[in-house]
C-alpha cells in the first residue's frame, strides 16, 4: 500500500520547497518508497476530517496501513525506520543520526523560524528594528557552531542520513544571505540538494505550484 502524505494545495512558499511536506517527500524518495499526495486547502486543514489526523490542523500528515502520523520529524523518522537507507544499522550510529534529527528540529530550527515569523507578523511593530539583529545573531551562533562541527566532512556523522535530511530541510528556511556567510554550510546544502532524491522531491512539490499557476 502506498502511503499518503498531505501537503498545501496552495503553498505560501510558491514552490520553493520550504513547506514541511518537502522533507517527507525527500525521505520517501531517498528510500525509494512511492507515495500519494492529498492536497488540502487552509479551510480543509481546519475541518474535522483533517483535525482527526492532525490535532493542530497543519500539514504534513502521513497515512499508511492504518497508521496515521503528524509532525514531519516523526514521519521522516518512521520512514527511515521502515526502510533501509536513511539510518545506519549499528545502534550507536543510528542513535547519533536520530540525535542530529532532534538537533535540527529543536536546536537549529527555532531561531530560524522565529526570525521568519517576526518578519511576517512584527514588521510594523515599534520594536522590530531593535529585535531583528538579536534574532539574526541567534541564528548566526547556531550556523557558526554547525559549520565548525561539519568542518571538511560531507555529512554530519559519516554517510548521509535522516539527520542530514532534517538539518538541510531546516537550513533551507534560513535567509540565503546569512547562509552565504558560512561557505561550509552553503556547500553542505548544495551537496544535499544535488542528490537525485532531493531533486525528485523538489520537482514534485514544484509541480503542484506550477499546476496551480496554470489553473490546473
Ligand atoms: N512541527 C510541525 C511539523 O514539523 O510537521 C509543523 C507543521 C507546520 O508548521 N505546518 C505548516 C502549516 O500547516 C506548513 S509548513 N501551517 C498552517 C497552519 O498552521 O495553519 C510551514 C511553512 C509555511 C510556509 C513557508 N513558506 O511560505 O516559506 C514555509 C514553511
Amino acid at each position: 500500500m502506498r502511503p499518503t502524505l498531505t501537503a498545501f494545495q496552495a503553498s505560501p512558499d510558491r514552490g520553493r520547497g520550504l513547506a514541511r511536506d518537502m522533507g517527507v517527500r525527500w525521505a520517501f524518495e531517498e528510500v525509494g518508497q512511492p507515495y500519494d499526495v492529498r492536497l488540502v486547502t487552509f479551510a480543509e486543514m481546519k475541518g474535522p476530517a483533517h483535525l482527526a489526523l492532525h490535532p493542530f490542523g497543519q500539514i504534513p500528515t502521513y497515512e499508511s496501513d492504518g497508521l496515521s502520523l503528524f509532525e514531519s520529524g516523526a514521519i521522516v523518522l518512521h520512514i527511515a525506520q521502515e526502510h533501509p537507507g536513511l539510518l545506519p544499522h549499528a545502534s550507536h550510529g543510528r542513535a547519533r543520526a536520530v540525535t542530529w534529527m532532534f538537533a535540527a528540529l529543536s536546536t537549529v530550527e527555532p531561531p530560524i523560524v522565529e526570525r521568519s515569523m517576526a518578519g511576517l507578523v512584527e514588521r510594523d511593530r515599534p520594536w522590530f528594528a531593535d529585535r531583528l539583529p538579536l534574532l539574526d545573531e541567534r541564528i548566526d551562533v547556531r550556523l557558526t557552531q554547525l559549520a565548525r562541527h561539519l568542518g571538511d566532512s560531507a555529512w554530519l556523522d559519516g554517510d548521509f542520513s535522516a539527520g542530514d535530511l532534517m538539518m538541510v530541510t531546516v537550513l533551507r528556511r534560513a535567509d540565503p544571505a546569512m547562509l552565504a556567510r558560512h561557505p561550509t554550510l552553503a556547500a553542505y546544502i548544495a551537496r544535499a540538494e544535488a542528490r537525485p532524491a532531493f531533486q525528485r522531491a523538489f520537482a514534485a512539490q514544484l509541480a503542484v505550484f506550477t499546476a496551480l499557476q496554470s489553473g490546473g
